[in-house]
Order: structure tokens, then C-alpha cells, then sequence
């Protein structure tokens, strides 16, 4: 099996990301999801009736934008598009056209989407890993999971999604390793203003160091 452009597989699945000095936000009593735009109506949906939906599984790798990826794991949950259409669509106010959605996790964490690639079929909100209910590590209660792009789109602890009918303002859009708006890995579309392959050797060298701060880093061991 071959990985995309500049990725390389590791064991299991690290806790990974620019978060590893904040131990998991805690899980509330009764979790629910913001829906937040041009919407006719509040809405708020618990994560407790999002499983009740239409439920898919998906097995797929994940890949870091930092170069490593886990390979082979199985989702479950609900697909973002059926939640969109089911949920959201009906709601939206007349001649309203949604171009971008915003996920954002419990930690402030915020991932910006074109609403196209939101809506492919390979993107989840996800309750369970591996048959497992979903752990803090790796973003309990549900989460955000796009494996065709890179790992900083999926949004771990979801509790919000924006509906935005442009482009919203991106942060750090001047630095270097701003994320890239699409982050499709198979293009290599690691970063806005740099070439994928040019980060490739930076990344590389930080791979190690970071798997060591991870430290429930396997997906057998404890976690
Ligand atoms: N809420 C939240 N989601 C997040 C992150 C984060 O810091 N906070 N990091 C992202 C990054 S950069 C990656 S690679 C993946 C890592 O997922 P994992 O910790 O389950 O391995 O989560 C993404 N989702
Ligand atoms: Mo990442």
C-alpha cells in the first residue's frame, strides 16, 4: 500500500498535533453540537440523537501534515453531508449559499473547510475508533474525521460548527505554515505559501521528538 506524497506510517496512533502540552479537554455531562450560521432557527444537536442518525463505518488512514501517518483505522459515526442534509440544509434562511464551514473543538481548536470537501463521502463525525467508544486522546465524545486531508482539519472534541457563505478570516494567513484552504493529501497541500515538499525534511526531524512527548502513543497500550 502506498502513502501519499512525503508521508510515512508509524506505529499505532499518536496523540499528535500542536496540542500535547494541554492534557484533553474534559468531556461535558451531556455533550451537544453548535450549529451556528444563516439559519432560520437555533440549532443544537446532542451528540446522543447524532448517533441515532444514518450510521457509516470507514476504514482509512490519517495523516499529519507533519509527515506521519497511522494506518488503517476503523471509524464510526455519521457522515458529515448526511448531518448537513438532514440537519442544516432545511433550516438555512432563502437564497443563503454556504461556501465555508468552521469545526471547532472544546480546546478552541478551529478548522476552516471548503463546504464541497466538507461534503465528501469520506468525512465523518465520529463516536467510536477501532470499536472502541472514542477516547479523550483522540477527540471524545465525537470528532471531526477527514482523512483526505491533513490531520489539522480534523477537529478532535467538536462542540461547534459555523456555517459561513464566504471565506472567514483565516488566522496566522501571513505565516508560513498558515494551513492550506483545501489540505488535500494527495495533492500535498500541506501549507498556504510553501511547497509541501519543501517542509518535508523540517518535519521529518520533528517527528521523533514529538512521538516521544505522546506518550499513550500506542493503540494497544493504555488509552
Ligand atoms: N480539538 C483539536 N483537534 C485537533 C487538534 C487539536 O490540537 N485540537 N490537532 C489536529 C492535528 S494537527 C492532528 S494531526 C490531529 C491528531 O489527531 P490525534 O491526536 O487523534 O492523533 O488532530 C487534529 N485535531
Ligand atoms: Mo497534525
Amino acid at each position: 500500500m502506498t502513502l501519499p506524497p512525503g508521508q510515512r506510517a508509524v506505529d499505532g496512533f499518536p496523540r499528535f498535533g500542536t496540542h500535547l502540552h494541554h492534557p484533553p479537554p474534559p468531556v461535558p455531562a451531556d455533550p451537544v453540537i453548535e450549529m451556528v450560521g444563516p439559519l432560520t432557527e437555533d440549532l443544537t444537536l446532542s451528540v446522543a440523537d447524532l448517533a441515532k442518525l444514518q450510521r457509516q463505518e470507514l476504514r482509512a488512514d490519517f495523516h499529519c501534515v507533519a509527515g506521519w501517518s497511522a494506518t488503517g483505522l476503523l471509524w464510526e459515526g455519521v457522515t458529515f453531508g448526511a448531518v448537513y442534509r438532514t440537519q442544516v440544509e432545511p433550516l438555512l434562511k432563502a437564497d443563503t449559499s454556504i461556501s465555508h464551514v468552521v469545526f471547532e473543538g472544546l480546546d478552541g481548536h478551529r478548522s476552516i473547510v471548503w463546504l464541497e470537501d466538507a461534503l465528501a463521502d469520506d468525512v465523518l463525525i465520529a463516536d467510536r475508533l477501532d470499536g472502541r467508544p472514542l477516547d479523550s486522546d483522540h477527540g471524545a465524545p465525537v470528532r471531526l474525521v477527514s482523512p483526505s486531508q491533513y490531520g489539522f482539519v480534523s477537529t478532535k472534541h467538536l462542540c461547534r460548527v459555523e456555517f459561513h457563505t464566504s471565506a472567514p478570516p483565516v488566522p496566522d494567513r501571513w505565516s508560513l505554515i498558515a494551513a492550506h484552504p483545501r489540505a488535500r493529501v494527495r495533492q500535498e497541500e500541506r501549507h498556504r505559501r510553501l511547497a509541501g515538499r519543501v517542509v518535508r525534511p523540517v518535519y521529518r526531524a520533528l517527528i521523533g521528538p514529538i512521538r516521544a512527548l505522546s506518550a499513550r502513543g500506542s493503540r494497544t497500550g493504555a488509552g
